[in-house]
């Protein structure tokens, strides 16, 4: 048991290793850049499927591969307890679901049961900006 341990400290110090070894350019966010979900609010108890709604401030949105500066798309995080690496592209999943095209109100269909939103922008390369622009969590009730 505590070689197991072990390995998987080694492990995990060898992975942290790579990946700052493979740290990529980041976009700088402007001072006071921020994201929200307008909608639905935090406590809100809702049907199975939900509008979210994402609001910006102090930045622009902008497709996905399109460089321009001050600019993002936006990135809902579904039920996700950890944010995704900052310096990293962030992931493409059913709980990291990625607006390249510019959207600012989705529609996504969830289980029943309590779940957790946050929006995280990400940059032309879907990399999170420099300080990350996130949003706080919030948590809903789907009936
Ligand atoms: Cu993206």
């Amino acid at each position: 048991m505590g070689c197991m341990r072990t390995v998987l400290m080694i492990t995990i110090l060898a992975f942290g290793a790579l990946v700052q070894a493979a740290e990529l350019p980041r976009t700088s966010a402007p001072e006071g850049a921020g994201v929200y979900i307008i909608s639905p609010a935090d406590g809100a108890v809702t049907g199975r499927e939900v509008t979210v709604q994402f609001g910006l401030a102090g930045m622009g949105v902008a497709p996905a591969g399109v460089d321009k500066p001050n600019t993002g798309h936006h990135h809902l995080l579904i039920d996700v307890d950890q944010p995704p690496a900052s310096n990293q592209p962030i992931p493409a999943d059913d709980q990291h679901r990625h607006f390249g095209g510019g959207q600012t109100e989705i529609m996504v269909e969830l289980e029943p049961g309590q779940h957790t939103l946050q929006l995280l922008l990400g940059d032309m390369n879907h990399i999170p900006h420099d300080p990350p622009v996130m949003s706080e969590r919030i948590t809903i009730t789907v009936e």
